[in-house]
C-alpha cells in the first residue's frame, strides 16, 4: 500500500532569505509530511510567473519557498487520496509565501496538491506545457467571477463582448478560450505581430493599443454596447483605455492589480474588481495590504469547481496553455529565468524551468 508512503524529509528549493531579499537554491528545505487528503509530487517543471519576481520585501516570510506553478508525476499519496494514482501526471499551483505555510511554493523537487487547485495531465500535454496552466487557470478563473460571468457547466445565453487588455498575455490567452467556452465573445488589443496567435486563442477581432483612435475604434465596433473589459495588464494607461472603450450605459472593469482609483472615480456606472490570484484557494492571504484576504468557503468552493471543470476542458483538447520557452539545468536555473521574465525576454511566452 502506498497510504504511509511520504517523501524525504528535505529537499532542494528555491527560497528567498529575508535579509538578503534574493531568491537562491538551498539543499536542506524541509518538506512537510504529508497529509491523509494529500498527495506528493516530484517536479518535472515549474513556470516563472510576474508575480514571482514581485515576492520581495514585506511578501516575504523569511526563508519561504518561492513558486506557483509546478507540473511533474505523482509518487505518493495520502489514505484518503482516490482521484490520482502513483505515476499520473499532475500539474497545479501552490500558495506561495503565505505566512501560514511558508514552505508550499511550487520551487522545490517535490510538490504537495493544494486542496483541488490541480489537474490530472491528459496524454496531449506535455508536462512542461502543462507547468503552465496553475496561474493562468486560477487568475482567469477568478476574473470571470469578478466580470459576473459564469464557468463553462453553464454558458451565457445571450452572447456579448468581453473586451480583453493585453490580449496575448499569459492570463489572456486562457480568458479568452474560457470566454468563448462560455459563449461570450472577446475582443482584444494586441501588436499587429500577435493578431494571429491571440485570434488563435479566441479573439474575434484584434485592435493596435499603440494607434491613437484604439479606444474609439473598439467603443464603434461594439455599437457604443461594450459592458465588460478584463485589463491584462493594468496600469493607470490601461484602465484609462479600457475606460473609454465600455459602452455609454457602463458595465464591469476587472484588472490583474490593484487599479487606478481616480481613474474608476470618473464612471460610477462601471463596477470594479481585480484579481487576488492565491484567493482560490479559499485560505486566504497573508499578503501585506491590499493583498491580505480572510478565509473564504465560497471561494474555496469556486476553485474547486473551476479545477475540476478545467480538467476535462484540458482533456477534451478544448482548453489549451500558452506557448511556452524552456530552460534546461534545474531549479539553479530559476533565478535567472526570474531576472529574464522581469526584462521582458519571455513576453508572448511563459519561462518554464525542467528539472
Ligand atoms: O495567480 C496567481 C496565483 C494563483 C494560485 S499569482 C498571479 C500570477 N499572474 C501573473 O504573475 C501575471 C500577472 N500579470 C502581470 O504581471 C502583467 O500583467 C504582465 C504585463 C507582466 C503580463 O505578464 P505575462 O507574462 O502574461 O505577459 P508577457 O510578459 O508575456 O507579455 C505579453 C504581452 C507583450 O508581448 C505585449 O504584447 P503586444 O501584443 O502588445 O506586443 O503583453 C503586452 N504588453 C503590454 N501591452 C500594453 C506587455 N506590457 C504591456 C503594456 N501595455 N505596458
Amino acid at each position: 500500500s502506498d497510504s504511509t508512503a511520504s517523501g524525504p524529509a528535505t529537499h532542494r528549493a528555491v527560497i528567498i532569505e529575508a535579509a538578503g531579499d534574493l531568491a537562491r537554491v538551498r539543499d536542506d528545505v524541509p518538506l512537510p509530511p504529508l497529509r491523509d487528503d494529500e498527495f506528493l509530487v516530484r517536479t518535472e517543471a515549474v513556470a516563472v510567473n510576474p508575480s514571482d519576481t514581485k515576492m520581495r520585501g514585506n511578501f516575504v516570510t523569511d526563508g519561504g519557498i518561492l513558486g506557483t506553478d509546478y507540473a511533474g508525476t505523482v509518487v505518493a499519496r495520502g489514505r484518503l487520496v482516490t482521484d490520482v494514482a502513483i505515476g499520473d501526471r499532475v500539474c497545479g499551483a501552490q500558495h506561495a509565501m503565505n505566512a501560514n505555510e511558508p514552505l508550499r511554493g511550487s520551487f522545490g523537487e517535490y510538490n504537495i496538491s493544494a486542496g483541488r487547485i490541480w489537474l490530472k495531465l491528459p496524454p496531449s500535454i506535455s508536462t512542461a506545457s502543462g507547468a503552465t496552466f496553475g496561474a493562468g487557470i486560477s487568475t482567469a478563473g477568478i476574473a470571470l467571477k469578478l466580470l459576473g460571468l459564469p464557468l463553462p457547466d453553464a454558458p451565457v445565453e445571450k452572447p456579448a463582448y468581453v473586451l480583453v487588455y493585453g490580449g496575448s498575455t499569459a492570463t489572456a490567452t486562457i480568458a479568452m478560450q474560457l470566454l468563448r467556452l462560455i459563449n461570450m465573445i472577446p475582443i482584444a488589443t494586441c501588436s499587429p505581430k500577435n493578431a494571429e496567435q491571440v485570434k488563435a486563442y479566441g479573439a474575434e477581432e484584434t485592435f493596435d493599443y499603440k494607434q491613437p483612435d484604439c479606444a474609439a475604434k473598439i467603443k464603434a465596433y461594439t455599437k457604443n454596447n461594450l459592458r465588460f473589459a478584463l485589463d491584462c495588464i493594468t496600469n493607470v494607461q490601461t484602465t484609462t483605455f479600457c475606460y473609454a472603450a465600455l459602452g455609454r450605459a457602463g458595465g464591469r472593469y476587472v484588472s490583474l492589480d490593484p487599479f487606478a482609483d481616480h481613474v474608476a472615480a470618473t464612471r460610477p456606472t462601471v463596477k470594479t474588481g481585480w484579481v487576488l490570484g492565491p484567493s482560490i484557494f479559499g485560505d486566504g492571504s497573508t499578503w501585506p495590504a491590499p493583498y491580505g484576504r480572510p478565509p473564504s468557503d465560497e471561494l474555496r468552493a469556486y476553485g474547486e469547481k473551476l479545477w475540476t471543470l478545467a480538467e476535462g476542458l484540458v482533456a477534451d483538447g478544448k482548453l489549451r496553455p500558452h506557448p511556452v520557452k524552456t530552460l534546461e539545468g534545474g531549479l539553479e536555473r530559476v533565478p535567472e529565468g526570474m531576472d529574464m521574465v522581469k526584462n521582458g525576454q519571455f513576453a508572448g511566452e511563459k519561462c518554464v524551468v525542467l528539472l
